[in-house]
């Protein structure tokens, strides 16, 4: 048992899940919380090599393959990072987990969803956010703040604009006690205040000792 809190922010590509967790991040800074920020696919030596793989425009794979290149890093992050902080009590911001493998993997590439669920728990042992946040945004808005960033396009990136629709459908569906939804059309200030306050509201009704 422990007092740690695991908050997952999730969405289609651009949502602004990056700059939503580094402004919370710079927020829980100044109210002195200790707090471990990672991103998926990512986060250790061989998660990082994994993403490197997954995201090559120069590769292609079966949708099974990718399915497990996913759920290999995740196991990884989860064992050597995210379970050891919250075991210390510290609060875990992560840029995506499960629910972003069943909005691409389910959703987009048509996988099984109890195959899917089925292995994501091998990967993670079970472990759930205590917070999930969703932003919704529409697919084609987010691509085009990609573009407009100057990053180039990586291979899922790259998938075309009817999987996406398709992904960012599997999120705007999703439901679930622990997970709420916001507009990521808003200013950047204005989702980051939006998530916040959700954050501060469960972090109030949470009990001292938590679920992991
Ligand atoms: N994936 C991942 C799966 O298929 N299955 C899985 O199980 C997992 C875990 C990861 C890829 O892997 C896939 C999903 C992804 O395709 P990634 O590089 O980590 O790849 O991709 P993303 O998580 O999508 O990260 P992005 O950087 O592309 O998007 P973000 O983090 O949502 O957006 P952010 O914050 O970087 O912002 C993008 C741009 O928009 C601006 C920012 O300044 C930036 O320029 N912006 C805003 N502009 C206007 N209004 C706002 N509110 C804005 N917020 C940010």
């Amino acid at each position: 048992m422990n007092s740690g809190f695991f908050l997952v922010v999730e969405g289609t590509e651009g949502a602004g899940k990056t700059t939503l967790i580094r402004g919370l991040a710079s927020r829980l800074a100044e109210a002195g919380r200790d707090r471990v920020l990672v991103r998926e696919p990512g986060g250790t030596p061989a998660a990082e090599r994994i993403r490197a793989v997954l995201l090559d425009p120069g590769l292609a794979m079966e949708p099974v393959s990718e399915l497990y290149l996913f759920l290999a890093a995740r196991a990884d992050l989860v064992a050597a990072v995210i379970r050891p902080a919250l075991e210390r009590g510290g609060m875990v911001l992560a840029d995506r987990f499960e629910l972003s493998t069943e909005a691409y993997q389910c959703g987009g590439r048509g996988l099984d969803r109890e195959l899917v669920r089925g292995a994501n728990r091998a990967a993670t042992g079970g472990l759930e956010p205590d917070l999930t946040l969703v932003l919704d945004l529409a697919p084609d808005l987010g691509l085009a703040r990609i573009r407009n960033s100057g990053q180039a396009l990586d291979r899922m990136e790259q998938a075309g604009l009817e999987f996406h629709a398709r992904v960012a459908e599997a999120f705007r569906l999703a439901t679930g006690p622990n997970l709420v939804h916001l507009d990521a059309s808003q200013r950047p200030e204005q989702v980051l205040q939006a998530a916040w306050s959700e954050l501060a509201r469960r972090r109030q009704a949470a009990p001292a000792s938590n679920r992991h």
